[in-house]
């Protein structure tokens, strides 16, 4: 995750594309100055620039970014925020996942188109569309200010302002009989998009990077990282200018609550523009009653995976530390950053790997190869959170609505043919049962999407195929990272080859002070 200079490959593999390209790019993680919403800040940009740039490529098609670290105080790292490691096209982003600096504006559009799009035909134009809170100050305060003892209603920061397409909102053009393609996607750290178009209606076509049967949406509630491709024909009515509202939601239950819970300061209008210079009214919109994701149908009619081998249950619920900090936990358990990457445990411990003990305190949970996993998620707080996991779009077999409770059990309502995502809205005192099919071997982190719960150690880890993982090798790159920045690589979670049974020097308390940036450049130790 600490990368001061590293070469990433994601190959797009994709059997029918038969003219796969490389997609080269030398990106410089560098500060800037912008103000998006008319407030002039250091941002994290690309070459000098922000917004960053869009990526864009075709499945089937290797993507290879040269990414070099010159923010000077600064660690990073990116991540590529949906990709399976396997093939599948769709809306995609990449982030930094580190220090909370996405909301300090490092990330960016990922699109991989779909030389087999089942939709193609159906609309004539692409439109990327992201929606985000904005904060004024830098993550790093705003994270040291929340992590607190004083913090005892486990607040996250509040954001100052609501960003379209990283400015301050958008025109689209907009002809008579053409249909666009819109790819929304939310970079927000925090709060939630309502999403609402006058006079259009949404017809989504894909949730997050999966496509579903087309489905009529006249509002949507986009939630951190979520994305949703939905196509708008231009209607023939008349030639005017049409506004579409986004609203900042932090609505505890947008499917029960009343409609004043909603009630956030920061809008933004766009507009579909039919007449460059007629009027720009606003859209009103007196309910919000967002479409429900989840009622939605996959394309392929894909059945539920099964039968279930394995059921991870994860109670989600704020804690505090021994220092009396305020932390976000699962079963009781903040994630506690290890010495080594859990990674490179998994591949130098041997057949102890299959062993959670020897990872430390990052939630760990083993997957088996091929085995089918029920991950139940029980949201034990009063709000919404969306919950992300790397590498996967799991299925979502139940997400009832708020105060239900944990889950008991019972299949309640499963669906034959379940939705799949990458990130899911979990309502308040509520919960979510999501399954995956273990088929592809790593480590894959499931975490809340606001990223100060990910600060506050709202994370687990999933160890799939650990035998897959023995004695892997290393890109060179890699290692010579760990190197410059002294960790070390080999061992568990504190580094101990020889007893990896031995959880004396295990890091079991998150740090007092969030420094915000490892000690870099240290001298290596020549013990590694
Ligand atoms: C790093 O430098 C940038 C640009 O001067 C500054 O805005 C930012 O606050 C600094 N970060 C830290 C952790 O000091
Ligand atoms: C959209 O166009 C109107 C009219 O020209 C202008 O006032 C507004 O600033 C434009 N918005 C953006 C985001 O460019
Ligand atoms: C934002 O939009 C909503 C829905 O139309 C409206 O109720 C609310 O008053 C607006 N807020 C502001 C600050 O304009
Ligand atoms: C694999 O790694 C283990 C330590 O994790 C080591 O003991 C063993 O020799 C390695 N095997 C091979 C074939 O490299
Ligand atoms: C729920 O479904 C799983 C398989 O998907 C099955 O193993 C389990 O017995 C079912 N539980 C109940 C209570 O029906
Ligand atoms: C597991 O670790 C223990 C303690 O280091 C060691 O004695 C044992 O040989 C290891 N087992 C395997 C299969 O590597
Ligand atoms: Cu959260």
């Amino acid at each position: 995750m600490f990368c001061p200079s590293f070469l990433l490959a994601l190959p797009m593999f994709y059997a029918t594309h038969a003219l796969a390209a490389t997609v080269n790019a030398n990106w410089d993680v560098t500060w800037v100055n912008a103000a998006p919403d008319g407030f002039d800040r250091p941002v994290i940009g690309i070459n000098g620039a922000w917004p960053c740039p869009t990526l864009e490529a075709t499945a089937g098609d290797t993507i290879v970014l040269t990414i070099t670290n010159k923010l000077g105080n600064e660690t990073t790292g990116l991540h590529f925020h949906g990709i399976d490691q396997v093939d599948a096209p769709g809306t995609y982003w990449y982030h930094s996942h580190n220090l909370g600096q996405y909301p300090d504006g490092l990330r960016g559009p990922l699109i991989v188109h779909d030389p087999n799009d089942p939709y193609a035909g159906k609309y004539d134009e692409e439109i990327i569309l992201t929606v985000s809170d904005w904060y004024h100050d830098q993550s790093i305060s705003l994270v040291q200010n929340m992590l607190e003892a004083s913090n005892t209603q486990f607040l996250p920061p509040f954001p100052d302002s609501i960003i379209v397409n990283e400015g301050f909102g958008a025109n689209i053009t907009f002809t008579v009989g053409k249909t666009y393609r819109f790819r929304i996607i939310s970079f927000a750290a925090f709060a939630s998009t309502m999403l609402h178009f006058d006079s259009h209606t949404m017809q989504v076509i894909m949730t997050d990077a999966s496509y579903v049967r087309q489905t009529q949406a006249y509002q949507l509630r986009v939630a951190p990282a979520q994305r949703y491709d939905v196509l708008i024909t231009c209607i023939k009515r008349d030639n005017r200018n049409f506004p579409f509202l986004m609203s900042l939601d932090i609505n505890r239950d947008f499917a029960n609550d009343p409609v004043q819970s909603v009630v956030w300061p920061h809008n933004a209008t766009g507009y579909l523009v039919m007449d460059p210079q007629g009027p720009y009214p606003q859209d009103v919109v007196a309910l919000w009653q967002p479409a429900n994701d989840i009622a939605m149908k996959p394309l392929d009619g894909a059945a539920a995976y099964g039968p279930v081998t394995q059921t991870i249950t994860l109670n989600f619920d704020f804690c505090t530390d021994v220092n009396g900090i305020p932390r976000a936990c699962f079963n009781g358990q903040p994630y506690i950053d290890q010495t080594v990457p859990t990674l490179y445990s998994a591949a130098t411990t041997g057949n102890n790997n299959t062993n959670p003990i020897i990872y430390g305190n990052v939630n760990p949970f083993i997957l088996a190869t091929g085995s089918v996993v029920n991950v139940v998620v029980n949201n034990l707080d009063a709000a919404i959170h969306p919950f992300h996991l790397h590498g996967h779009q799991f299925q979502v077999l139940d997400r009832p609505g708020s105060n239900v409770g944990s889950w008991n059990g019972h299949n309640r309502t499963f669906p034959a043919s379940p939705m799949r995502r990458d990130t899911v809205s979990i309502n308040p005192n509520s919960y979510a049962v999501l399954r995956i099919q273990v088929n592809s071997p790593g480590v894959f982190l499931f975490h809340c999407h606001i990223e100060w719960h990910v600060e506050m150690g709202l994370t687990a880890t999933f160890i799939q195929s650990p035998e897959l993982l023995r004695n892997m090798s290393f890109p060179q790159d890699h290692i010579d990272n760990c190197i410059k920045q002294g960790i070390p690589y080999r061992g568990n979670a504190a580094g101990n080859t020889q007893n990896v049974l031995d959880t004396s020097d295990f890091n079991t308390v998150p740090p007092l002070t969030y420094t915000g940036s490892v000690e870099l450049f240290l001298p290596f130790p020549a013990s590694f």
